[in-house]
């Protein structure tokens, strides 16, 4: 994935035409489109592929299951043109490696602290360990929230230069340059994008809030 703008668009349109149109609108504005379950359920699975001609494209499947299944899940999105996979780390370290192993170069990202409220019920007593497991399992990255910023900053000391991928700005209430500033390197932002009468318009607003935090970093 390319770091440029350092915006990934959570693409969780449930229209399909809709969410062509987006990607089309908004492609050149974002570093990756994450497609989750809503999706690629309410379409088809080639909608990956077709995603995949505007953007990097990361399947947000948080597979979560034996090694195995970890391995077979990946072996699909990465057929299908994913350039990577956000997988759930409490299954255990055995099955984050079937994952890492399974996208062949591609990238695997780990889910630490959600950044919903019930995140801090078990995600956040438990996100450093799971941070660990994704440095220990050769994960590319992990997932940390931009609703709770002095939390990517924690995480950031487990993790050292693996990336950092952040949701929760926007409807969730976190901010992207407050995610920026504390150690996110990408944020990941839905519907404040998708669901704007001017996509375009609102991508742009929030690449330049990033841009304004990055240049006085
Ligand atoms: P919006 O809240 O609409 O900006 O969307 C956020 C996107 O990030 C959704 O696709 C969520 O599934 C995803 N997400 C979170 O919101 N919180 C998390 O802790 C983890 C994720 C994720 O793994 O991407």
């Amino acid at each position: 994935m390319k770091m440029n703008t350092r915006l990934i668009l959570a693409l969780d349109e449930t229209d399909g035409e809709k969410a062509m149109r987006i990607a089309a609108e908004v492609g050149d504005l974002v570093d990756a489109i994450k497609i989750n379950w809503p999706l690629v359920l309410s379409t088809a699975p080639q909608t990956i592929t077709r995603l995949a001609e505007h953007a990097s494209v990361i399947c947000d499947f948080k597979v979560a299951d034996i090694p195995n299944t970890n391995k077979l899940i990946v072996e699909q999105a990465v057929r299908l043109g994913a350039a990577g996979v956000i997988v759930q780390g409490f299954t255990g370290t055995d099955s984050v490696e079937a994952a890492v192993q399974a996208a062949q170069g591609r990238d695997i990202y780990v889910v630490t602290e959600m950044s919903h409220p019930g995140g801090v019920e078990f995600t956040q007593p438990n996100a450093e360990r799971l941070a660990q497991i994704a440095v220990k399992a050769g994960a590319s990255g992990i997932i940390a929230p931009a609703t709770r910023p002095e939390r990517i900053k924690a995480l950031r000391q487990i993790i050292g230069k693996l990336r950092i991928l952040s949701p929760g700005v926007g409807a969730q209430g976190g901010k992207a340059s407050d995610a920026i500033v504390s150690g996110a390197d990408y944020v990941i932002v839905g519907r404040s994008i998708y669901g704007s009468p001017h996509p375009r318009a609102e991508a742009e607003r929030v690449v330049d809030e990033i841009r304004s935090v990055l240049s006085h970093k």
